[in-house]
């Protein structure tokens, strides 16, 4: 039996399971480039966990601090999109599972014996095809389809979709995330987080860890319990 009321931990993609997150950070890079924008890995923080076209109008409006930038139509915003995207694919063409983060196969297994049901709430359209890759799927019991999210993280709605395709209250459920944006919506859920490497700007996550090879579901369940005291 579990010592603790929680049922469900609902995993972040990128930057928590895989280390997509540098794929993104360098196709965002090569569009900025050609675009004639600048774009560092500090700025990159800022798009960890939000969607496509929100990215892109955080990159302008950063740059839009330096230079001028044109205005660009909802049409050319879309194809620029489109474009990192073919960027992104071609990256994530060389992933294997060997792109596992270190300590997460250990802890989907620790997970699964200590009877959690386990989902994917990641903001990317490629989940499916990152899981599949990283052979991964055969862990979670549901995968978000981005696509059916309307509103992208800092708004909960894709941690609630997950809560309630595991059949459990948001309360029961623990969110993990390497994003500000992310560590916002589990909160906003009404969950607990749990960071990796989180750029603390508001929202501290209740849980840090350096990085997942730190990550370990006993210090969680540890650090639950003495809070309760
Ligand atoms: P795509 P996560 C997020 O995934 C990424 O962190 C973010 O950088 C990306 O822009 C977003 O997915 C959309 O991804 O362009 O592949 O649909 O961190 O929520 O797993
Ligand atoms: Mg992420």
């Amino acid at each position: 039996m579990k010592i603790t009321d929680k049922k469900g931990i609902l995993f972040d993609l990128d930057g928590v399971l895989a280390d997509t997150a540098r794929y993104h950070y360098l196709a965002w890079k090569r569009l900025a480039g050609e675009l004639g924008m600048d774009f560092s890995e500090e700025d990159n923080e800022n798009l960890k966990g939000v969607g496509r076209k929100e990215s892109l109008d955080i990159i302008f409006e950063l740059n839009r601090q330096k230079r001028a930038v044109p205005c660009f139509s909802d049409e050319e915003k879309q194809r620029l999109a489109e474009k990192k995207n073919a960027y992104y694919q071609e990256f994530i063409t060389e992933i294997t599972p060997g792109d596992v983060l270190p300590g997460i196969p250990e802890f989907l297994r620790d997970a699964r014996e200590k009877g959690f049901l386990l989902a994917v709430a990641s903001a990317s359209r490629n989940a499916g095809n990152v899981l599949n890759r990283l052979e991964l799927s055969g862990w979670f019991d549901y995968v978000a389809d981005a696509r059916e999210i309307k509103r992208v993280k800092p708004d909960p709605e894709v941690f609630l979709k997950c809560a309630e395709a595991l059949g459990f209250m948001p309360s029961e459920c623990i969110g993990i995330e390497d994003s500000q944006a992310g560590i916002e919506a589990i909160y906003r859920a009404g969950m607990l987080s749990v960071g990796i490497h989180v750029h603390v700007v508001s929202r501290k996550p209740d849980i840090s860890f350096e990085s997942t090879g730190e990550l370990k579901l006993t210090r969680i369940l540890e650090e639950m319990e003495e809070e309760r005291g």
